[in-house]
């Protein structure tokens, strides 16, 4: 296998820092930077990581210590994607073979908030992405640029099967393979659909290569590095920056209550960290053809958020601990119930292969977070969600009767 030179945007986060260990354990050369910001804007929200996390220069100390065979093959600093001269500096100091960019605003709830917080996403998101393709073209169009989308840019409103990306259409007797539709559901989710079509466009236009990854829904606390606490990467349960299963996992520790929302017939595809980095490791090792622009639909398996709390539920419980699950009012806008079906085929292809069941990764989860109970219960206020997504709605109305 090449050694490769990996530049990982974004390597403070969840799946920046677990990456970042990951590659540098298999042999790669890591470097990256981070603006720090889901830190800050966790805290502003009253939240914080449910796992204590150390600073990005403390982690790598105890990565080269942990890790002596790696030692010195991970590198990181502050930086900022809408400093565009940083940027491109930066890569023209590492020389990257590929870019991971994981350095977006990632929470549809936060996006959701006000017009301040749907501008910074979009803003933030977009043009960080904008800037990058101009770096890229400026240092090294030959660099495979690998960037985190989300499955959410489909959107869950269609019953077609959702391709990787493309699909064949016939219409008014002419054949044409096309982008499949976007139909996002949040700010957030809209702007990675921006971002996919800014690097589909320069694909062409500059022949640049990219993986543009649709993933779903990453759950777990553990990576098979991270073996001391110190090397922990952040788990998020409040209600902006909080999946759904680690939200359950977090509030099964506490005793709270279960928060399925509305019907709890939302249908989504998920996968576990661990086989996250999988996925992202393979589509590093197996870079695209120059001027290729390619899609993976990154993820595991499908289920319910239903049937999430009850899986939960039964393991917490087994584990000891009283559990209930209550149906909360649905602060979001989207399908309570709806068919799912999607086509996840090109990772596979490419070797990729669960390695972790849902129930097991769960028990692991609970059994980490037992021991952050307390971090939890700090910040129990910020797990329930506030019904920001349809506040316009009584507005309008009241306007209206007027
Ligand atoms: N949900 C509940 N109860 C909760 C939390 C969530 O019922 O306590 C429901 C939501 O209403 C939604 C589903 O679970 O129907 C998923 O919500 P989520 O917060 O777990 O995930 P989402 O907002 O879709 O976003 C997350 C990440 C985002 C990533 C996306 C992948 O925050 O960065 O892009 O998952 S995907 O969902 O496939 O688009």
């Amino acid at each position: 296998m090449d050694c490769k030179r990996v530049l990982i945007l974004g390597i403070d986060g969840y799946i920046g820092w677990s990456l970042a260990m990951h590659l540098a354990t298999r042999g790669h050369k890591v470097a990256g930077f981070d603006n720090l910001s889901r830190r800050r804007n966790v805290e502003k929200i009253g939240s914080t990581s449910a796992t204590p996390i150390r600073g990005l220069e403390e982690r790598i100390d105890v990565f080269d210590l942990v890790f002596p065979e790696a030692r010195g093959r991970i590198t990181a600093k502050e930086g900022n994607l809408l400093d565009y001269s940083f940027t491109r500096d930066y890569i023209k100091w590492f020389k990257p073979d590929t870019i991971v960019h994981l350095g977006e605003q990632p929470s549809a709830p936060f996006s959701m908030i006000d017009r301040e917080h749907a501008v910074y996403t979009q803003y933030n998101n977009v043009i960080g992405n904008l800037n990058l393709l101009y770096a890229i073209k400026e240092v090294d169009p030959n660099c495979h640029l690998l960037k985190l989308g989300t499955m959410g840019e489909y959107g869950y409103d269609t019953e077609l099967e959702i391709p990787e990306g493309f699909f064949e259409i016939e219409y008014k007797g002419k054949k044409a393979t096309i982008p499949f539709p976007r139909m996002a559901g949040s700010w957030y989710h809209w702007s990675k659909v921006h971002d996919s079509n800014n690097i589909m466009f320069a694909c062409k236009l500059w022949g640049l290569r990219s993986t543009d990854v649709m993933q779903g829904i990453v759950y777990g606390t553990r990576t098979k590095e991270i073996v001391a606490d110190e090397l922990l990467t952040r788990f998020d349960f409040d209600e902006c920056f909080g999946t759904a299963i680690n939200r359950f996992c977090a509030q099964a520790v506490i005793g709270h209550k279960l928060t399925p929302y509305g019907k709890g017939g939302q249908t989504r595809g998920y996968l576990a960290l661990t086989d996250s980095i999988q996925c992202l490791t393979i589509a590093t090792e197996n870079p695209p053809q120059k001027g290729e622009y390619r899609i993976f639909n990154q993820l595991d398996a499908i289920y319910k958020i239903n049937d999430l709390a009850s899986t939960v539920q039964k393991i917490a419980r087994k584990m000891g601990m009283d559990v209930d699950i209550e149906s909360v009012q649905n602060p979001r806008v989207e399908k309570e119930e709806h068919i799912y079906k999607v086509q996840a085929e090109k990772l596979r292809n490419l070797g990729f292969k669960q390695t972790r069941a849902l129930e097991e990764e769960v028990e692991i989860m609970l059994t980490d977070l037992q021991r952050f109970k307390q971090r939890i219960l700090a910040k129990k206020e910020v797990i329930m969600p506030k019904p920001y997504w349809k506040e316009a709605t009584p507005v309008v109305k009241a306007r209206s009767s007027e």
